[in-house]
C-alpha cells in the first residue's frame, strides 16, 4: 500500500492531499497499545486494509487514526482485532 505521507493539519479542508468527497479519516481507541511494538502491529494489520491510505498511532493517547478512501470500519476493527488488540 503506497503512503500518501502525514497531512499538514487537522483542521478541515487546509489538507495538503488531493482529497475527493470519498476521502475519510476515522480514530479507533485502543488502549491496549503501549509500546512501539503495539504500534507497530495495529498499523501493519490497518494498512493492509483496502482503501487505507494513512494511518497515524497516538501511543500516549492509544489513538489510532485511520486515512483513505472508502474503507470498511468494520474491517479497520477487525485487523485491529486481529493484530492482538481491542476497540473501546
Ligand atoms: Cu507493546
Amino acid at each position: 500500500m503506497q503512503s500518501v505521507g502525514r497531512i499538514a493539519s487537522n483542521i478541515p479542508g487546509s489538507g495538503i492531499l488531493d482529497v475527493s468527497d470519498a476521502m475519510r479519516e476515522i480514530s479507533y481507541i485502543v488502549p491496549g497499545m503501549s509500546c512501539g511494538q503495539c504500534e507497530q502491529a495495529v498499523s501493519e494489520e490497518v494498512t493492509a486494509v483496502a482503501g487505507v491510505q494513512a494511518v497515524e498511532v497516538n501511543l500516549a493517547a492509544k489513538l489510532v487514526t485511520v486515512r483513505g478512501e472508502q474503507f470498511d470500519d468494520a474491517a479497520i476493527r477487525a485487523a485491529i482485532e486481529a493484530a492482538g488488540y481491542e476497540v473501546a
